[in-house]
C-alpha cells in the first residue's frame, strides 16, 4: 500500500564464506548443543549427520542476535528437522534431553577424553574403549598397550596443552619464531594464521606460515629452524614433514585434507618471562614455563596466498570456500592453488602477498572475519 516501504529482506547464505560472522556468539546454548551432536556422530563416522550439525552450529553463529523461538529461524539456511527439534527442546526447556543422554553416556566421555590427548584420533580411542579402557592410568598401566612418541608426548605435557593459548602468549611465540627464522634468513616473511589471524582471543595452538623469496629455499628452511629451535632448548617435541609440493601436478581434482607445503607441528617451551602479563596459569607461573603446540607451515612464495587463506580457518569457512568455488563459480580451490575449470587456467594470486590475496579473492568471494 502507499506510504508503506517494504521491509528488506536479509537472507543468510548457505556458505560460511558469504555470511559475516563475529566472533561474539549469541546462540551459544544452541551451538554448544550442535557441537555435542557433531562430535557423537563423528564417532559413530555417520559423517551426513556430523557436517549436518557442523553446518547449523556455523549459520547460528552468523547471526547477530539470539534466536527466541522456532519463527526465527524460518528462512535460516541449513537447519533440518532434527536440528529444529534440538533448538525446540532448548527454547521450551532450556535444555536438550538428547544432548544429555549423549553427555552421561559412558562411550561419549571417554571417547571425548582419550581423542583430548595429542595424537590420539577416533580410531585410536575406539580401539582402547574396546579392550575396556576407560581413564588415562587404565592406558598408562595396561602392559600391552604401545604408544608412539607422539601420545606419549600427549600423555607428558596433557595438561599444559589442553589449557588455552592467549593471545599474548601466541605474540610472544611470534617473537620467538621470527627470532629463529631471521637469524637463518633475513628475506623470509613469517605471518600469524589460524584462529588468532581470525581475532580469536584463546586458540589451542599458534599457527605460523613462514616463505621466503628465494627459489626453492622453503624446502630446506625449515630443517634449519627446527634445529635453531633445540639449539635454544625450547623443543620438546617435533614432527616434521618434508614438501612433497609438486607444482606439474596441479590442480588436485580430489579432496585432501593436508597440503604439500613443508611443515611441522611442535611443542614447544615457552618461559613467562617471555609472556607479557605471565603466564596464563599460576601453576605454570610458579614453574616459570608452559608447553605449546606451535604449527609452522612453508609454502612457496608464489603459494602464499593461498596457504594463507586455506589456513586462516575456520574449518566450515575452508569447507564452504571450496564448496562455494566449486558449485557458484566452477572453480577448483585448495591449499595450493585456484583453478578455473570453464577455462582450463589457474588464476594466479603470486607476488605481492596480503593486500593483492585479500582483494583478488574478493572478486568472487567477501572474506569477513568468521569463527
Ligand atoms: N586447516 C586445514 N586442514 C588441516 C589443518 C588445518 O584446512 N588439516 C586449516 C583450517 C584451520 C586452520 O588451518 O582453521 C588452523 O587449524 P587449527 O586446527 O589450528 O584451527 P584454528 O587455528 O582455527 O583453531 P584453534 O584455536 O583450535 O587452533
Ligand atoms: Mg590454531
Amino acid at each position: 500500500p502507499e506510504g508503506s516501504t517494504p521491509t528488506p529482506v536479509t537472507t543468510v547464505s548457505q556458505y560460511a564464506c558469504q555470511r559475516r560472522t563475529t566472533i561474539e556468539n549469541s546462540n551459544k546454548i544452541f551451538t554448544d548443543a550442535f557441537e555435542v551432536l557433531a562430535d557423537s556422530y563423528e564417532f559413530s563416522e555417520i559423517e551426513g549427520s556430523c557436517l549436518a550439525f557442523r553446518r547449523a552450529a556455523s549459520v547460528l553463529k552468523s547471526l547477530p542476535c539470539v534466536v527466541r523461538c522456532l519463527g526465527d529461524t524460518e528462512d535460516l539456511p541449513c537447519l533440518g528437522d532434527h536440528t529444529k527439534a534440538v533448538m525446540e527442546e532448548i527454547l521450551q526447556y532450556g535444555r536438550s534431553f538428547e544432548v544429555e543422554k549423549i553427555l552421561s553416556d559412558e562411550r561419549f566421555q571417554t571417547l571425548k577424553l582419550f581423542t583430548s590427548v595429542f595424537g590420539v584420533g577416533p580410531k585410536t580411542a575406539e580401539k582402547w574403549y574396546r579392550r575396556g579402557l576407560r581413564s588415562f592410568s587404565d592406558i598408562l598401566t595396561e602392559p600391552d598397550i604401545h604408544l608412539n612418541r607422539m601420545q606419549q608426548t600427549g600423555f607428558l605435557h596433557y595438561e599444559d596443552i589442553s589449557r588455552a593459548v592467549s593471545k599474548a602468549e601466541a605474540r610472544a611465540l611470534g617473537n620467538i619464531i621470527d627470532e629463529a627464522v631471521h637469524a637463518i634468513t633475513l628475506d623470509a616473511m613469517i605471518a600469524l594464521t589460524g584462529g588468532f589471524r581470525r581475532g580469536k582471543e584463546f586458540g589451542h595452538d599458534v599457527d605460523f606460515i613462514v616463505t621466503t623469496p628465494e627459489l626453492d629455499r622453503e624446502r630446506t628452511l625449515l630443517p634449519d629452524i627446527i634445529d635453531r629451535l633445540e639449539q635454544q632448548g625450547i623443543l620438546l617435541y617435533c614432527d616434521y614433514q618434508a614438501s612433497t609440493f609438486d607444482i606439474t601436478k596441479l590442480p588436485s581434482h580430489r579432496f585432501e585434507a593436508m597440503d604439500h607445503f613443508a611443515k611441522c607441528f611442535l611443542i614447544l617451551r615457552l618461559e613467562g618471562s617471555k609472556v607479557e602479563g605471565g603466564l596464563n596459569c599460576a601453576e605454570e607461573d610458579r614453574r616459570g614455563w608452559r608447553a605449546v603446540r606451535v604449527d609452522l607451515v612453508l609454502p612457496p612464495m608464489d603459494r602464499y596466498a593461498f596457504a594463507l587463506l586455506g589456513w586462516t580457518g575456520s574449518r566450515q569457512f575452508e569447507r564452504d570456500l571450496r564448496r562455494f568455488a566449486r558449485s557458484e563459480r566452477r572453480m577448483l580451490l585448495d591449499n595450493h592453488a585456484l583453478y578455473d575449470k570453464t577455462k582450463m587456467l589457474a588464476v594466479s594470486l603470486a607476488g605481492r602477498v596480503e593486500e593483492r590475496s585479500s582483494f583478488s579473492l574478493c572478486l568472487f568471494v567477501s572474506r569477513p572475519r568468521s569463527l
